[in-house]
C-alpha cells in the first residue's frame, strides 16, 4: 500500500479532450443468472492529446490509464484493433490498463495525439461499494467523487483531466424509462426489442468525478427558474414514484439557492436543466455532478410527518451545498486531492452563509460550532490529526473529513473576517476571473484573495499546513488610573503525529468589552494574533474593569482559555451582545459545571451541589422563553442544552466517558430539579396543537419545548414516562414524535416498547423512518442497550448493504452513545469490531468510517485504552484481508 504525496503532484503526460461514452444496460448473458439480472456494458472514446507544455516525460511516454473491477472486451487506436499478445497494452494485477508508446508514436505519427476506445463490462447488480456505477432499488445510477469513475471505464481519473462528455444511455424502455446523464438531453429515440436511448451533451469540460449517470422508474416534480440575466432553467427532482410527495421542500430551497448566489457573489447558473435525484444507498450526503446532481435521499425527501425540523434544515443546506458546487467545485476544480478543501472548506462556508441568512445567523452558527467542537476537535486530537490540506493518502475517500469540511470552512470564514464582506467578496471576483474553467490549488486561493485586497496572507498559510486545534489564552488587565484595558493573547498548538512542533498561526479574535450596565465600552474589533504572545490595549475605557466577550461569532477554530467566575459567565449569559457569545457563556457554565462532577465521581466521591448563579442563570433563559414578543426560542433551546458528550471528553485530560456522562446526567437532573416549575411552565405554554410550519419562530417554539420535555424527563419516573407517552401519543408531527420518543426510550417500563411498535407500525417501511427508530434505540440510555442493539443487527429491516441503515443503528450507537459504546464490560468495542469486519467486505468506505470510532483510544484511561486497542489489533490483524481503506484508518490509529 503505497501512499501519495502532495509534494509528488505533476501534470499528466496525457490530456483527454473529449469523452464519449455508451453505457448499454442489457440482460445479463449468463445462463445461469437470476431472471431480470443486468450486465453494463460502457464503450469509450476518447481524444487523447500529448501534455506539450507541462508533462513531465520526454518522448512520447506511456499512457497509464486507471481502472477497477473492469472486464475488457475490446479496444482500439484510430479505429484499428489492438493485438492482445502483450505487444501494444498491458493490464496490470490491479487492471490499470498500460496502452505503450511504441502503439502511441505510431497511431499519432510522433505527435502523441490519438483516439482510443474501450469496451468494458461491468456489474452495478453486485457493486455494493457504491462507486462507480451501481443498482439502488429499482434505479441505476453513478458515484465518481473521488475515484469511481475508474470503476466504470479506463481512464485518466484526477481531476486535473478536464474534458467535454458526450453520453448515450441505452436500456430496456418499461423498466427504464428515465435515462440522464450530465448537461443538456439533445436526442431521445426508440430500439428494435423494446429498448430506448438518451443522448446528453455537457458543454463544460470537467474533471471524470463530476460524471454522472442515471438510468431509472422514478417519479418527479419540476419548476423552473428564471436566472438573473434571463435564462430560463428547468428544474427537476426526482425520487421513487412514492416519494414525490416530499419533494416541494428540496425544489424550494433549491430556487432559493439560485437565488441567493446570484445576489450574494453574483453567480449564475449556466445550463438549461438542474436535475436531482434521489437514491436510498449512497455512501455520502450528495453529489454536485454537473447539471445532474445525485442525492441521498435522506438529503432530499421531507414531509412533516416523516421529517423533523433538523431534517428540513439539513435538506436545505444540502441542496445549496450543492447548487453552490457549480462554481465552487465544478467550474474552478481542484488540481489534485490534497486540495479537496479549496471546493469542499469554501463550499461549506458558502452553505453557511446561506443557511444563516435564510433563518437566523446565529442559531446557524452555534449548530456548526456544536459540530466542529464534537467532531473535527476530536479529530485533532488523535492520531489521524491532518491539516485541512493534508499531505499524504491511501485512500482519499478517507480524507472527506470533518478536518477538510469543516475546519476548512473555518479557514474561509477567517478570510472574510479578516477583509470583511466587501473584501471577500473581491477575492471571491478575482478567484473566479483568474480560474474559471480549471483545476487549481488553495494556494491559488488565497493568491487572489491577497492581491484582490492588498493583503498578505503568507502567514495565513500555515492554516494550510499545519494540523491541530491552537489554544489561545487571554488575560486581562485594567489599569483604572489610564482608563487602559490591555488583552494578552497567546497561542500554542500541540505536536501532532508527524508534526512535533508548530509555527504561531494567523488568528482572527473579534472581541467585545462590556461594562457593568451590560453596554458595549468599545465596538467589536478583529485583533489578529499573529505571534505566540502579543499584547491589545483598549483606551478610553470607562467604568470600572470591563467584562470581555472573546472569540465573537467563534472567529477561528481554537480552544479558547480563559479565567471566567461563573458571576461573569452569568452576566454574558445575560448581556453580550453577542448572541453567540451568550450561548458561549451558558455552556461554559454546564461544563465546568459537569467536569467538576465528572471528577468527584470518578474519584467516588460526591459532586458538589450546583451554584446558585448557575441555576439562576439558567432560570433566566427558561423566563425569556414565555416571553411571546419575538425571542429566538432556537437560540434559548441551545443554550438550555447541554454540551455534548464528544465535546466534554475532548476537555478530559484522560478519557472517563462513563464517568462523564453520569457527571453531565448529575447537572442535568440537578437544574431539572431545581427548576422543575420553570420547565413545566414554558412546556406547557409552547405546547400547542398548531398547524405544521417550517418557519424559524415555529422552529423554536418546537425545539424548546422539547428541550424542556427532556429535562423533565431526566429523573426517570413514572411523571416522566407519563409525560412522555402523552407528549408521544399527542404528536403531530416527526420533531414532536421523535423527541418524546428519545425520552421514552432510555425510561424504564412497558412504555417505550408499546411506542416503539407504534412508531414502527406507523412508518410503514419508509426507510427514512425506520433509520430513526434504530437510531433512537442505538442511542438509548438503558442497562440493556448494547443486547437491544445486538438483536437490532437481526432485524429483518437491518441492512449493512444500506449505509443509512448501517449508520442509523451502529454509527449512532459507536459516535454517540459514548457510555454505552465505551462501557465497562467491554461488548460495546467487540460488536463495533465485528461490524467494521462484516461491512468491510461490502463497503470499505463505510467500514473505515466506522473503525474510526476506536482512534482516540490512548486518550482513555488505562481499562479502555487497553480493550480499545486490542480490538484494533484484532483488526490489524486480518492483513490483506482488510481493505484499503479500513486498513489506513486502522494502521494510522495505531500509530
Ligand atoms: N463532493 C462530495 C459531496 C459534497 O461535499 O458535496
Ligand atoms: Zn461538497
Amino acid at each position: 500500500l503505497q501512499p501519495k504525496y502532495r509534494s509528488s503532484y505533476r501534470q499528466p503526460d496525457y490530456w483527454i479532450r473529449h469523452t464519449d461514452l455508451l453505457f448499454q444496460i442489457v440482460p445479463d448473458p449468463d445462463p445461469e443468472a437470476p431472471a431480470g439480472a443486468t450486465v453494463t456494458y460502457v464503450t469509450s472514446t476518447l481524444t487523447v492529446e500529448r501534455n506539450a507544455d507541462g508533462g513531465p516525460s520526454p518522448g512520447i511516454p506511456n499512457l497509464e490509464l486507471d481502472g477497477e473491477e473492469l472486464t475488457l472486451m475490446e479496444i482500439t487506436v484510430n479505429g484499428q484493433p489492438l493485438p492482445w499478445d502483450g505487444s501494444a497494452f498491458l493490464l496490470t494485477a490491479e487492471s490499470d490498463l498500460l496502452v505503450l508508446g511504441k502503439t502511441i508514436e505510431a497511431a499519432s505519427a510522433g505527435k502523441g495525439d490519438f483516439t482510443l476506445q474501450t469496451r468494458v463490462l461491468i456489474r452495478p447488480e453486485s457493486n455494493f461499494e457504491l462507486s462507480g456505477f451501481y443498482k439502488s432499488g429499482s434505479a441505476y445510477c453513478s458515484q465518481c467523487e473521488a475515484e469511481g469513475f475508474r470503476r466504470i471505464t479506463y481512464y485518466l481519473d484526477r481531476p486535473d483531466v478536464m474534458a467535454r462528455f458526450k453520453v448515450r444511455i441505452e436500456a430496456e424502455k418499461a423498466k427504464l424509462p428515465l435515462l440522464l446523464s450530465n448537461g443538456n438531453k439533445m436526442a431521445t429515440g426508440e430500439l428494435d426489442g423494446g429498448r430506448h436511448f438518451a443522448e446528453w451533451e455537457d458543454p463544460f469540460p470537467k474533471p471524470s468525478y463530476l460524471f454522472a449517470v442515471v438510468a431509472g422508474d422514478l417519479g418527479s416534480i419540476v419548476d423552473s427558474y428564471k436566472t438573473m440575466s434571463g435564462r430560463d432553467v428547468r428544474l427537476e427532482i426526482f425520487s421513487e414514484h412514492e416519494n414525490v410527495d416530499k419533494l416541494e421542500h428540496a425544489m424550494t430551497s433549491l430556487k432559493k439557492s439560485m437565488r441567493w448566489d446570484e445576489d450574494v457573489y453574483g453567480l449564475e447558473y449556466d445550463l438549461d436543466v438542474y436535475n436531482i435525484v434521489a437514491v436510498n444507498d449512497f455512501n455520502m450526503g450528495a453529489m454536485e455532478n454537473k447539471g445532474l446532481n445525485v442525492f441521498n435521499t435522506a438529503f432530499v425527501l421531507a414531509k412533516p410527518e416523516t421529517a423533523t425540523d433538523t431534517d428540513y434544515e439539513r435538506i436545505e443546506g444540502v441542496i445549496a451545498h450543492e447548487y453552490f458546487h457549480n462554481w465552487s467545485g465544478n467550474r474552478v476544480t481542484c488540481q489534485d486531492w490534497f486540495q479537496l478543501t479549496l471546493k469542499e472548506g469554501l463550499t461549506v462556508f458558502r452553505d453557511q452563509q446561506f443557511s444563516a441568512d435564510m433563518g437566523s445567523a446565529a442559531v446557524k452558527r452555534i449548530e456548526d460550532v456544536r459540530v466542529l467542537r464534537a467532531r473535527q476537535f476530536a479529530e485533532d486530537s488523535g492520531p489521524r490529526a491532518h491539516a485541512i490540506r493534508p499531505e499524504s493518502y491511501m485512500k482519499m475517500d478517507n480524507f472527506y473529513t470533518s478536518t477538510v469540511y469543516e475546519k476548512g470552512a473555518e479557514v474561509i470564514r477567517m478570510y472574510h473576517t479578516l477583509l470583511g464582506a466587501a473584501g471577500f467578496r473581491k477575492g471571491m471576483d478575482l478567484y473566479f476571473a483568474r480560474h474559471d474553467g480549471s483545476a487549481v490549488t488553495c494556494d491559488d486561493f488565497r493568491a487572489a484573495m491577497a492581491d484582490a485586497n492588498g493583503k498578505d496572507f503568507s502567514q495565513f498559510e500555515r492554516w494550510y499546513l499545519q494540523a491541530g486545534t491552537p489554544v489561545v489564552t487571554a488575560k486581562g488587565a485594567y489599569d483604572a488610573a489610564q482608563k487602559r484595558y490591555s488583552l494578552t493573547l497567546s497561542q500554542h498548538t500541540a505536536g501532532t503525529v508527524g508534526q512535533p512542533s508548530k509555527l504561531p498561526f494567523h488568528i482572527p479574535v473579534r472581541v467585545g468589552l462590556l461594562g457593568k450596565d451590560g453596554r458595549e465600552l468599545v465596538p467589536s474589533t478583529v485583533l489578529e494574533l499573529k505571534e505566540a504572545s502579543q499584547t491589545f490595549e483598549f483606551e478610553n475605557v470607562e467604568g470600572g474593569t470591563p467584562v470581555p466577550s472573546l472569540l465573537r461569532g467563534f472567529s477561528a477554530p481554537v480552544r479558547l482559555k480563559v479565567e471566567q467566575s461563573d458571576e461573569d459567565l452569568a452576566f454574558l449569559m445575560a448581556h453580550d451582545t453577542d448572541s453567540f457569545n451568550r450561548w458561549e457563556a451558558s455552556q461554559k457554565l454546564a461544563s465546568q459545571a459537569i467536569l467538576a462532577a465528572t471528577e468527584a465521581l470518578a474519584g467516588g466521591g460526591t459532586p458538589a451541589p450546583l451554584a446558585p448563579t448557575t441555576v439562576d442563570a439558567f432560570r433566566a433563559v427558561l423566563k425569556a422563553g414565555l416571553d411571546d414578543t419575538g425571542v429566538d426560542r432556537s437560540l434559548l433551546a441551545y443554550a438550555l442544552s447541554l454540551p455534548d458528550e464528544l465535546t466534554l471528553l475532548g476537555e478530559m485530560d484522560v478519557m472517563r466517558p462513563v464517568a462523564l456522562h453520569e457527571g453531565r446526567e448529575h447537572v442535568k437532573k440537578s437544574l431539572a430539579a431545581a427548576l422543575k416549575p420553570e420547565f413545566m411552565d414554558v412546556y406547557q405554554a409552547l405546547d400547542k396543537d398548531v398547524p405544521y410550519l417550517v418557519t424559524p419562530q415555529e422552529i423554536g417554539r418546537r425545539r424548546m419545548k422539547n428541550v424542556c420535555l427532556s429535562y423533565l424527563c431526566t429523573e426517570k419516573d413514572a411523571g416522566a414516562v407519563a409525560l412522555a407517552a402523552s407528549a408521544f401519543q399527542r404528536a403531530t408531527c416527526m420533531t414532536d414524535s421523535i423527541a418524546a420518543l428519545a425520552c421514552l426510550a432510555s425510561l424504564p417500563g412497558p412504555e417505550k416498547d408499546e411506542a416503539l411498535e407504534i412508531f414502527y407500525t406507523n412508518a410503514k417501511g419508509d426507510p427514512l423512518v425506520l433509520n430513526k427508530w434504530f437510531s433512537i434505540q442505538a442511542l438509548a440510555d438503558l442497562p440493556d442497550t448494547i443486547d437491544r442493539v445486538h438483536a437490532l443487527t437481526r432485524h429483518p429491516d437491518f441492512s449493512m448493504k444500506n449505509p443509512n441503515r448501517f449508520r442509523a443503528l451502529i454509527g449512532a450507537f459507536a459516535n454517540s452513545n459514548l457510555a454505552r459504546f465505551h462501557a465497562e464490560d467491554g461488548r460495546g468495542y467487540v460488536l463495533v469490531a465485528d461490524m467494521v469486519l462484516a461491512v468491510d467486505k461490502l463497503n470499505p468506505q463505510v467500514a473505515a468510517r466506522l473503525a474510526g470510532a476506536f482512534s482516540l483510544w490512548r486518550k482513555f484511561e488505562n481499562t479502555r485504552r487497553n480493550m480499545m486497542k486490542s480490538q484494533l489489533d484484532r483488526l490489524m490483524a486480518v492483513g490483506d484481508g482488510l481493505s484499503r481503506d479500513t486498513f489506513e484508518i486502522v494502521s494510522q490509529s495505531l500509530l
